[in-house]
């Protein structure tokens, strides 16, 4: 059915489509912030915050907090609503408020405006390199008031999608006086706003709506997304540093490679469609089959070959995890030797 000069491009096709995606995928910081309250709905207790790369040490200060832990159950003791909800500093301990062990100050960065959805570090009146631990959500557009005092607010990150939704509702909570502390929102009078999960997270390729996976609907928002524009890295699939036709293009590649529908197009999809190769759907499984034609053969491996690499790998041991890349490649090259082998 295929000659061999097809078949010696797809084993090409391979190696330079290998070439051309491995390390191509170069995503901002995105940390996840899961609070202890949420929207009713749709069910929604979560942000995603993009860290700036022009505040380094903020940044690497920002970092340290999280990846040790330390805002796992802080609570959010200050809303100034229309202007800032802050947190990063207090636990509850019962009867009063502990403040988390802090790092050394960094130094004020200030370049980026305190607009509404931007977060920036909290420090001490009169001294701009004041800065540990405490940081606010800007409600508002805060610029004139916030980016002259005390040397200017850094602002380390921005809310990314509908993250400001659930915010704007934190900020429609009534505040207390509670122990030391005044303004501090509380959910029925009674319950504090606390972070429970504060974690650096991978960002998913595709995965425009950030709720984990990379489905259909991934490829709908993108599609929405590109009539009304945006810079938001999560709809930049290519890492092209703009969203355009070429993202929504390779999404849509890595859903049809994307056999075994693990988020992830490599070596298990590759097999997928090598294991039936050369036979009609049934006997073979339809997922060996992405291009739906019922029959397994090249349209299908160039599918996979298309979106070689995109997504993120399922962690080690869990099902469907792949061996690290380099294996892969090894693999990939046995089977397209394989192939050759059994068609010549
Ligand atoms: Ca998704
Ligand atoms: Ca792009
Ligand atoms: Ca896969
Ligand atoms: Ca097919």
């Amino acid at each position: 059915m295929f000659d061999r000069s097809v078949r010696f491009s797809a084993a090409i096709a391979a190696v330079v489509i290998f070439t051309a995606m491995a390390g191509s995928v170069q995503a901002s910081t995105i940390v996840k912030m899961q609070f202890s309250l949420g929207l009713a709905s749709p069910p929604f207790d979560t942000v995603f915050l993009e860290l700036f790369d022009d505040t380094p040490a903020t940044q690497a200060n920002f970092l340290n907090y999280v990846n040790d832990g330390d805002y796992n159950g802080i609570i959010m003791h200050r809303l100034i609503a229309g202007f800032v909800l802050q947190g990063g500093g207090f636990t509850w301990n019962g009867a009063s408020f502990d403040h988390i062990p802090t790092d050394p100050p960094v130094v004020n960065e200030f370049g980026r405006s305190n607009l509404r959805g931007t977060i920036a570090m909290a420090k001490v009146g009169g001294n701009p390199d004041s800065a540990t631990s405490e940081f606010f959500f800007n409600l508002g557009d805060n610029s004139a008031n916030l980016d002259s005092q005390n040397g200017g607010f850094t602002v380390f990150a921005r809310v990314l999608g509908n993250g400001m939704d659930l915010i704007d509702a934190f900020a429609t909570l009534q505040t207390f006086s509670v122990a030391a502390l005044s303004d501090v929102p509380l959910f029925n009078g009674n319950t504090f706003l606390a972070m429970n999960d504060v974690s650096v997270v991978q960002l998913r390729v595709g995965d425009t709506d950030l709720d984990g996976a990379v489905t259909q609907a991934d490829a709908d928002l993108l599609t929405t997304t590109l009539v009304g524009g945006t810079d938001e890295p999560q709809f930049d699939v290519d890492a092209s540093g703009t969203t355009d036709q070429a993202d929504l293009d390779l999404l849509n590649a890595l859903l049809l490679g994307d056999t075994n529908g693990d988020g992830f197009v490599g070596i298990e999809d590759l097999n997928l469609v090598l294991g039936a190769w050369n036979q009609l759907v049934p006997p073979a499984d339809p997922a060996a089959d992405p291009t739906g034609d019922g029959f397994v053969g090249i349209e299908d491996l160039n599918a996979v070959l298309g979106a070689w690499n995109a997504g993120t790998p399922p962690p080690p041991g869990a099902p469907g995890a792949i061996v690290p890349e380099p294996v892969s490649l090894a693999w990939m090259g046995l089977g397209a030797l394989a192939l050759l082998r059994r068609r010549a």
